[in-house]
């Protein structure tokens, strides 16, 4: 990709995790036009230069490059399929750089799908939250062809500290997958510990700053422990989507004859904590696990 002149990204999704994304492209001085199902969250993104498209099949049209953000596999159909959608509007020779987190088989059918437009496609899911996208700093897992993934690197270093090229498309959603698992299990082992210390007599403020002392809390897990002495998460992974992620761990698992025992009495945590209505950052399952 020509960097004399910077190609046009069209991004779809301005959530929690997109808008800080979308935000470091128009900073690195990519020209922009983006698309939101609720108008109002475009506001911020727009403020700062970008354009408006009314349907994701215009935005496609309108740009070289198209980003998808969005929650789930229902969130990507809606705006991948139909006549406003982005397929209906790909043009032959764009890109589309699918960064939502879904299952392996979703991002190999949508880069088919993109082919049979004339566009190519990578799969393209982050690791790292709010903060890390908001810094730049989040990590990539890029699935599909390996020119293409050449060729975008200067639009991942924009949004990530690194874009590491994991095969063939799906292969970036697969790792995903993995990191996530150990992501969802680690927070579920905490809330477990956290509970055990609190009922067994320690003190709370005295038991997470000892716990933040160790080496044993991973360092996406380390400033959760603050949420847990304020009682208060505020959404940097929402609950719902890592109970989301662990149903598409449990279906690659499923597919694959992986035995993920832990990892599916995790799942079952997560969905009882869904179920009592929680929607806070994941961290929540400290709250929930005590309260048991
Ligand atoms: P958010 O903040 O929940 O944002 C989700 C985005 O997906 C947001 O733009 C939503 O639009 C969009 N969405 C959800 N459902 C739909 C439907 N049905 N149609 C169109 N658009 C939809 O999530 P994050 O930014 O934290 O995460 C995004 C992805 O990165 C996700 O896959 C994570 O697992 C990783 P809305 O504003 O609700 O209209």
């Amino acid at each position: 990709m020509s960097e004399d002149r910077k190609p046009m990204i069209g991004f779809i999704g301005l959530g929690y995790m997109g808008t800080p994304m979308a935000r470091r492209l128009l900073q690195a001085g990519y020209p922009l036009i983006a698309y939101n199902r609720t108008q109002e969250k475009l506001q911020t993104i727009v403020q700062q230069g970008a354009q408006k498209a009314a349907t994701p099949r215009e935005l496609a049209l309108a740009c070289d490059i198209v980003i998808s953000c969005v929650s789930n596999e229902q969130a990507l159909a809606a705006v991948s399929e139909g006549p406003d959608g982005i397929l209906a509007g790909l043009k032959p020779q764009s890109i589309w750089l699918e960064m939502s987190t879904v299952s392996p088989d979703t991002e190999r059918h949508l880069a088919t799908a993109a082919q049979e437009k004339g566009g190519r496609m990578l799969d393209a899911p982050v690791s790292g939250s709010t903060p890390q996208a908001k810094e730049g700093t989040l990590l990539i897992w890029v699935g599909g062809d390996q020119d293409l993934y050449q060729q975008c690197l200067p639009v991942f270093q924009a949004m990530g500290k690194a874009a590491l090229h994991m095969g063939n498309n799906g292969m970036g959603s697969t790792m995903k997958l993995v990191v996530n698992s150990i992501l969802a299990l680690e927070m579920q082992a905490i809330a477990e510990a956290v509970s055990l210390g609190r009922k067994a007599g320690l003190e709370k403020d005295t038991l997470l700053d000892a716990l933040g002392q160790t080496t044993v809390i991973a360092p996406a897990h380390r400033g959760k422990l603050e949420n847990s002495k304020n009682d208060d998460y505020p959404v940097q992974f929402a609950l719902p989507l890592t109970r989301k992620d662990l149903g598409l761990i449990a279906e690659l698992a499923s597919q694959r004859s992986v035995p993920m025992p832990a990892t599916s009495a995790a799942e079952q945590m997560y969905a009882a904590a869904l179920a009592q209505g929680h929607t806070e950052d994941f961290s929540v399952m400290t709250q929930f696990m005590s309260r048991l």
